[in-house]
């Protein structure tokens, strides 16, 4: 199949995923194309049947505001005119469901050209954040429902769509992913020894994140604080956003400062998950938690908030712990508890790396999304 992929290039779960799926279908001999304003985060060198497509939103003095769906809708057209696509896949509903609802229009008013079906995905902050805005939730549902086929990333996204959404599409749920090739541990106990300073009673607890409100990035110091007075340990918080500096003042005034260690954002997330002991995830929301899935699948138990599609994620007792968001005692609790006792540690991590090869590895995944397209290829256009 010749596939449009658009999605955002920054650091996020979506962007992440899109490419993941990309790699993967060019894997199996499809031909993609990646349409985002940049090369997106953790891109391939280079890869036979991927290729990438950038988009430009050029600022006239007229015009305040870049114009990013006109665009990126261009763009769709011309790729897809170009290229033949069969099907254009939109990662994250808001614009690229509008940008690649507006392209398929325009591709089925040019005589002869052929019209790819419009494949949504949907991630999360699209539905729950910025589509439950009223400003942008009636537009959000029509774009979604005009695509040819919707997913979502879990089930507990799928109900909220419809709960916040008026939307009407039958929203298939394919969960995340990740590529077990890549993703699994592999401890560099040098790189361990750099953060524990050689103290080898010292636990790794990390948190990756975008640090957007959402993550809960003061709570993260909170939990750790808890931590470190019965259990000695470093934070590694890996990522950057708006509430990274949050996250750095609460440590000063706990007086923890010097046991947090802030890498900022990284490409190379395996070998950082594999030093590590613990994963603190306490978001108010979380429609999947990719960042979960990748310490699981590093043999990295995890703590997080009983929210969204965490409990799809993490199996509460099992593959991990689960608490409610605001129960910071409890999350603390849960980690001190692992760190402290290795048996109960070593059975959850191999619980969560069986969960993932199990159930999330790009080969489980990857033909599900090759069914979806070859399903919605096949259905009969319905006019609209
Ligand atoms: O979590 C974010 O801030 C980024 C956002 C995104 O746009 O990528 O993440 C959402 O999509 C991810 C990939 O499907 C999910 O793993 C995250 O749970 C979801 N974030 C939220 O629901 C807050």
């Amino acid at each position: 199949m010749n596939v449009g992929i658009v999605c955002y290039p920054t650091v996020g779960g979506s962007g992440i995923v899109a490419t993941e799926l990309a790699k993967a279908l060019a894997e199996r001999a499809h031909h993609v194309r990646l349409i985002s304003t940049e090369v997106p985060f953790r891109s391939p060198e280079f890869q036979v049947g991927l290729a990438f497509h950038a988009v430009q939103t050029p600022g006239y003095p007229l015009l305040r505001e870049p114009q990013y769906l006109l665009s990126l809708a261009n763009k769709i057209v011309q790729v897809s005119r170009e290229h033949d696509l069969d099907i254009i896949h939109a990662h994250y509903a808001i614009p690229h469901a509008a940008a690649a609802y507006l392209a398929r229009q325009i591709l089925a008013n040019s005589p002869g050209g052929k019209v790819p079906r419009v494949i949504t995905t949907l991630h999360g902050t699209d539905v729950t954040l910025i589509g439950s805005d009223r400003s942008y939730s009636e537009t959000a549902a029509f774009c979604i429902d005009q695509s040819d086929g919707v997913t979502a990333v879990s089930e507990s996204l799928r109900s909220d769509t419809y709960r916040q959404l008026d939307v009407q599409a039958d929203i298939k749920v394919i969960p995340n992913f990740l590529d077990c090739s890549i993703h699994h541990r592999s401890e560099d106990l040098k790189l361990r020894a750099r953060f524990t300073e050689g103290q080898e009673e010292t636990s790794l607890v990390i948190h990756v994140s975008n640090f957007r409100p959402v993550k809960q990035a003061e709570a993260v110091i909170d939990i750790f604080g808890r931590i470190r007075s019965q259990v000695p340990a470093k934070l590694l918080l890996v990522g950057d956003g708006p509430d990274l500096d949050k996250a750095g003042r609460r440590a000063r005034d706990l007086g923890i400062s010097d046991s947090v260690v802030q890498l900022g954002e990284q490409e190379q997330i395996v070998p950082l998950l594999s030093v590590a002991d613990l994963f603190l995830l306490p978001s108010v929301q979380e429609s999947f938690g990719l960042a979960a899935l990748e310490a699981m699948a590093c043999q990295v138990p995890v703590v997080a908030s009983h929210v969204g599609g965490l409990p799809e994620v993490i199996d509460d007792g099992v593959t991990g712990f689960l608490h409610p968001p605001e129960e910071i005692n409890g999350m603390a609790k849960s980690a001190v508890r692992l760190l402290t006792d290795r048996r109960r540690h070593r059975a959850i991590a191999k619980a969560a790396l069986a969960a993932v090869v199990q159930r999330f590895c790009a080969s489980v995944i990857v033909p599900e999304y090759e069914t979806f397209y070859a399903e919605v290829l096949n259905r009969q256009v319905v006019a609209v």
